[in-house]
């Protein structure tokens, strides 16, 4: 009878989880685990990959149709584009140059920052075709335009507005006579020039 009274004893102790050693002091069950921590913070970059390799072999711009195609399209476009600012007498194209004025006149220094605004340059008659299409935009507007030129150090040199001499001159008769004190050129109606201060209103005349 003690025997099975030692056996349920030990029964019940082993369900109710306080099984323990006589040398060890007896414990309950363990905890249930806390909450996971906060992530920590990110890690440094890695190192960089390797090398890619190498791309498709390319093959001539000639040989590329779809380019061609869109060049084509682009020189049709500007062509068209041209086309319609001469016939309405907003540009003229001399050669390679185009001539364009907004039909006001401000002073010498206004023209300059007006043709750089609009990503030109005040205009620089270089041979006698250049210099009657700015004579022509002259006479339409009856007004003188500044030329892009001022006087170097030399009195009665003129430079463009890069401090380079000219090679072409196109000077009404006994000009320039300032000798210094008219540094800029203006165009009269009939294409020739005449040294002039630089503060009067002429026309804005740019080349792009
Ligand atoms: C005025 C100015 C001068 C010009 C003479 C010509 O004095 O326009 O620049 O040289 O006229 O007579
Ligand atoms: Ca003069």
């Amino acid at each position: 009878m003690w025997l099975y009274s030692l056996a349920l004893a030990l029964i019940l102790l082993v369900v109710s989880g306080i099984l323990c050693d006589v040398k060890d002091v007896c414990v309950g069950t363990p905890g249930l685990p806390g909450t996971p921590g906060s992530h920590g913070l990110p890690g440094r970059d890695g190192r960089d990959g390797i090398k890619g390799d190498p791309g498709p072999p390319g093959f001539p711009a000639y040989l590329d149709e779809e380019l061609q195609s869109t060049l084509h399209d682009l020189r049709h476009q500007i062509l068209q584009s041209v086309g319609v600012l001469s016939l309405q007498g907003s540009l003229l194209k001399v050669g390679e140059k185009i001539f364009s004025t907004n039909g006001q006149s401000v002073n010498f220094d206004a023209i300059r920052e007006t043709c750089a605004r609009a990503g030109g340059q005040i205009a620089v008659p270089r041979t006698p075709e250049e210099n009657a299409a700015i004579a022509s935009l002259v006479k339409k507007h009856n007004t003188y335009a500044y030329l892009g030129l001022t006087e170097g150090t030399t009195p009665g040199e003129f430079n463009d507005m890069d401090r380079i001499p000219v090679n072409y001159t196109n000077w009404y008769p006994g000009e320039p006579r300032g000798s210094g004190k008219e540094q800029c050129v203006e165009m009269y109606t009939d294409g020739q020039w005449n040294d002039k201060n630089c503060l009067q209103y002429r026309l804005t005349v740019c080349e792009f």
